[in-house]
């Protein structure tokens, strides 16, 4: 037991010294605005990191179920998974976009309307330690043409 413990104690004092916390800025959030009775959604934005992160989870207030996804041609036939890890290499724009990743609003109660504030609550992981990361999506009105997820 005694040992186990020391392991740990040491391996928490190099966590701490690696990991200063990562600065993030998120820009350009936005999320699609919905019709009545559809029950997903997509959050989009650019996220920068001044070192190595990772996004690791995302949820909101206002939505019940928020994952991170990833939307990619697998042959000709358009897929959708969840991330459990989205890279974020050190100093580098990584871009959540309609066709690619994105954070997956899911079990909608009610409509987004185009106008509403989605607050997001992003959880990055840098250096062995977790931080959030707060962020508004305005909803904007979605428009034709777009890959939605209701038709993959
Ligand atoms: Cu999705």
């Amino acid at each position: 037991m005694k040992l186990g413990f020391m392991i740990f104690t040491a391996m928490s004092v190099l966590a701490a010294q690696g990991a200063a916390a990562a600065n993030v800025t998120v820009s350009d959030a936005w999320a699609r605005a919905t019709m009545p009775g559809q029950p997903v959604s997509a959050a989009y934005m650019q996220i920068k990191s001044d070192t190595d992160a990772k996004l690791v989870g995302a949820s909101s207030s206002v939505v019940p179920q928020v994952e991170v996804h990833e939307m990619k041609m697998e042959g000709d036939v358009m897929i959708m998974r969840e991330v459990k890890a989205l890279d974020l290499p050190k100093g580098k724009t990584v871009t959540l976009e309609p066709g690619g990743f994105h954070i997956m609003l899911m079990n909608l109660k009610q409509p987004i309307a185009a106008g509403e504030v989605i607050p997001l609550t992003l959880v990055i992981e840098s250096g062995g330690k977790k931080q959030m990361v707060d962020v508004k999506a305005e909803a904007r009105a979605r428009h034709g043409g777009a890959m939605q997820h209701s038709n993959h």
